[in-house]
């Protein structure tokens, strides 16, 4: 619904009347009132189909309804009723469609039919899948070296398709696997293995029914995993202590209203979410979590020397962990007045957050991007585990780390082989299982595949979903990487700038929804999803295609397997997709946690994969969890200078990723509009503007290339001091390819050093 450009605080909790109404709106919008509230049904139920949006868990899938707007939203955005047809592509070049913006491309509406590139009329024209699978297959097998493609999975892939894709892949020759996770958790997946030996979270969701204590750092729940305010309510009113770590003061951070709770519904009444919600400095938590820590060492010194309980879980530290002393010796050498000027934080707030996790028996710690998102968001995961590991929070009831995912199976399509650099032992059984050696020299992720790109050392790029040219860093540099291509293809459910920024042919292949009826050769087909706490579990699909001609992506892999392999594939393809069973089969051969995946995805609520941290198992070098340590406090070091400003790109609430649901951000106040920055209005004075005032935002990088983006609206916030924020993914330009965390290679997406320049007059 098109609103009119705003500024308007928005004074209610979240949740409540205005989530109901706003997915009311929307479904009509996409034209699927009626459709919409009945698919909505069906979504996470023990017989439905998974929700499209985040990896959050469900009750054990047995639940009645669970109301979530953003939930609903990604299920309407997916069943919308409007088509984007050949005779759509027929009436627009692609010329004129790089003129559109990312919302308006979208809403064009669901992709009907396979379509390629044509150069003569600057248009997509439609095609055969066999014309598209024999064009990939002459690209592929005419390479010299099959490193010369790159292999994206965004993570809304089943685990069915990416195991398939990931097997077709290495029989073709390559590791090559950028994914979404790359811009996302992999400071998770790189950053805890050292530490706690394993790359994902040890909390299931019956540990937040049990905690006293949840610390959240750079998550907005309320927003990008609406679920967990149920498991968040009900935690608060327990009287368990939420304490939240975020430069804004999101407002489901703060009170939430239930809609599924009619007290509150009809009293307008909220529950108080976060104890208290510290605004800390944009890349400050590093420096925070070393404060925590430094309170908790020295309380512990304290009690000891006076003969009282300790504060450290001395005999889980002595048991289970390597490197406390070195860990001690770094915090005690942190100094207070460095601390605070890093976190944004006073010594005293620091102190009272330490006292109420000292306080609690069992301690939760969530994360989101507002961590991983940074120069050193590996090591900042880190430090996150060592304040899990120093009180033994870690491994028992009520307690753990908590890494909210992104996608909701971006956590699977890893762990059924979705990576660039895949363990011996798992090309050594896949190799074993179908016959043949896959390669193991490792592969590129999303930014060396740019870097490779853009040197013109690959020709043929194939994405299966998602958006990248939209969602990396460094626009300009992605662009020119995209155009240089021999072939781009992308995997699709909708229209986006990937199909537009293209290689000299192009193809779109549109697939199944996860809310669609799946059938092949034996029958309608289920899929399986890992969420983010490792629950596996099965959907289906009912709703009818919205296209007779759309494939599953399962289909879609082994059409390009057999065009591009032929005969001389060992892989029985068509077989394998007939009965995706028979897939889930041969997982389990492959990978040994899935054992009796079949009979456990039956049982509702699927099953939990082994995370072996939870059981006090550490896969680490050293056999022990181990504290490791973080050199200095600064995340995003770069010259001091007081007018450079740190910039966070954030999600609105009317967002899934590239995706726009709306121009507006209710939570936040905003309507209309997304050239929007956000800093306090002492930083607006100060830097010589008024609110209203319209900037450009220019990076500072110092590579010499200018990063800009123009016009932006000064919107004064409750903002800590040197940082500003906007919206994801229209600042992208201004993140450098070469600005991210040398471990996870994770862009530093939310730690990007700025200038603010008045904008010239008349821009808007
Ligand atoms: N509706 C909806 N749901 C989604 C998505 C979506 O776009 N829309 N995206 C999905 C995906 S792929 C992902 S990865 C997740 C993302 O979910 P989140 O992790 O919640 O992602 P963001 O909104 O980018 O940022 C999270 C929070 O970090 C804060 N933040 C920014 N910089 C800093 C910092 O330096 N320090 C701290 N402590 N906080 C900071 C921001 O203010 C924000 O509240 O959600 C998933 N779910
Ligand atoms: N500045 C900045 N940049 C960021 C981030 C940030 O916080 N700030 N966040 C990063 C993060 S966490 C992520 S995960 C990435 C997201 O990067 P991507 O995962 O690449 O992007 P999405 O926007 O989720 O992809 C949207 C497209 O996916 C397709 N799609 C949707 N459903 C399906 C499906 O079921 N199958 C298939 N095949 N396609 C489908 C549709 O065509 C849609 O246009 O962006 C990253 N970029
Ligand atoms: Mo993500």
């Amino acid at each position: 619904m098109a609103e009119n450009r705003r500024i308007r605080p928005y004074k209610q909790p979240a949740g409540g009347w205005g989530a109901l109404k706003a997915l009311g709106e929307h479904l009509v919008e996409q034209g699927i009132a009626i459709k919409g509230s009945k698919t909505l049904l069906r979504m996470n139920q023990p017989t439905g189909f998974d929700c499209p949006g985040c990896a959050w868990p469900d009750p054990k899938h047995t639940s009645s309804f669970e109301f979530c707007e953003n939930g609903g939203k990604a299920v309407a955005w997916e069943s919308t009723a409007e088509r984007c047809t050949p005779a759509f592509f027929a009436e627009h070049t692609v010329s004129e469609l790089e003129g559109w913006g990312d919302y308006e491309l979208e809403m064009a509406g669901r992709l009907t039919h396979p379509m390629a590139y044509d150069a003569a009329s600057d248009r997509y024209l439609p095609v055969s899948w066999d014309e598209a699978f024999a064009t990939i297959g002459r690209h592929l097998a005419a390479l010299p070296d099959p490193n010369m493609a790159e292999f994206y999975t965004s993570g809304r892939t089943s685990n069915e398709a990416a195991f398939l894709y990931q097997l077709f892949v290495r029989e073709f020759g390559t590791n090559n696997f950028p994914d979404c996770s790359n811009m996302c958790h992999e400071a998770t997946s790189v950053g805890l293995p050292l530490s706690i030996g394993v790359g994902k979270g040890t909390v299931l969701l019956e540990d937040f029914d049990k905690t006293d204590c949840i610390f959240i750092f750079g998550q907005n729940p309320g927003t990008n995993s609406p679920r967990m305010m149920t498991s968040l309510r009900n935690a608060s009113r327990r009287g368990a202590t939420i304490m939240s770590f975020n430069p804004f003061r999101e407002r489901a951070l703060e009170r939430f209203q239930a809609p599924q709770d009619p007290v509150e519904m009809v009293t307008l009444s909220a529950t108080p979410i976060s104890a208290r919600l510290y605004q800390v400095r944009v890349g400050g938590d590093v420096a925070l979590i070393k404060g925590l820590m430094k309170v908790l060492v020295e309380a512990d010194d304290c009690a000891r020397g006076a003969g009282q309980a300790a504060v450290l879980d001395w005999d889980f530290i002595r048991e289970h962990t390597v490197g406390i002393d070195a860990l001690i010796a770094d915090l005690k050498a942190a100094d207070w007045a460095s601390l605070e000027r890093q976190s944004g934080l006073v010594r005293s707030e620091i102190e009272e957050a330490a006292r109420a996790y000292m306080k609690a028996g069992r301690a939760i710690v969530v994360y989101g991007m507002g961590i991983t998102q940074h120069r050193h968001g590996a090591q900042a995961v880190q430090q996150l585990a060592n304040l899990c590991l120093l009180r033994g929070n870690l491994g028992r009831e009520g307690a753990g780390i908590c890494p909210v995912r992104g996608h909701s199976n971006v956590q699977g399509d890893r762990t059924v082989g979705i990576t660039e650099i895949p363990a011996a032992d798992f090309l050594a059984r896949l190799g074993k299982r179908f016959g043949f050696t896959p390669p193991s020299a490792p592969g590129h992720n999303v930014v060396t595949a740019l870097q490779a790109m853009a040197r013109g050392e690959v020709r043929v790029f194939f994405g299966m979903g998602g958006n990248i040219v939209a969602a990396m860093p460094d626009w300009q540099v992605t662009r020119d990487a995209f155009r240089r291509l021999d072939l781009s293809v992308h995997v699709s459910t909708k229209l986006n700038r990937s199909h537009l920024v293209r290689g000299r042919e192009a193809l779109i292949l549109p697939c199944l929804g996860r809310t669609e009826l799946d059938v092949q050769a034996t029958g309608p087909q289920s899929i399986t999803v890992e969420d983010s706490m490792s629950m596996v579990h099965a959907s289906l699909g009912l709703n009818k295609p919205a296209s007779d001609d759309l494939k599953s992506e399962p289909a879609i892999v082994a059409g390009i397997a057999r065009a591009t392999l032929g005969t001389r594939s060992v892989v029985p393809w068509e077989e394998l997709v007939a009965d995706y069973d028979l897939i889930r089969d041969v997982i389990e051969d492959v990978i040994p946690i899935f054992q009796d995946y079949n009979a456990r995805i039956r049982v509702p609520g699927g099953f939990h994969l082994v995370s072996t941290a939870r059981e006090r198992i550490w896969n680490t070098s050293s056999g022990k969890a181990n504290f490791l340590i973080y050199e200095g406090i600064q995340e995003d070091p770069v010259q001091k200078d007081n007018d450079v400003l740190w910039l966070t790109s954030v999600r609105s609430h009317d967002q899934y990723n590239t995706t726009l649901y709306s121009m507006s951000d209710r939570y936040r106040g905003v309507y209309g509009q997304r050239d929007v920055v956000f800093l306090s209005a002492t930083e607006i004075e100060r830097l010589g503007f008024e609110p209203g005032d319209r900037v450009d935002i220019v990076a500072v990088n110092g590579d010499g290339i200018e990063r800009r983006v123009r016009a932006y609206q000064l919107v004064a916030y409750s903002f800590p001091e040197g940082s500003c924020a906007a919206y994801y993914p229209e600042t992208n330009p201004l993140v450098a390819l070469d600005a991210h965390d040398p471990l996870s290679f994770t862009p530093s997406y939310k730690g990007i050093p700025v200038r603010l320049v008045r904008a010239a007059a008349g821009a808007a």
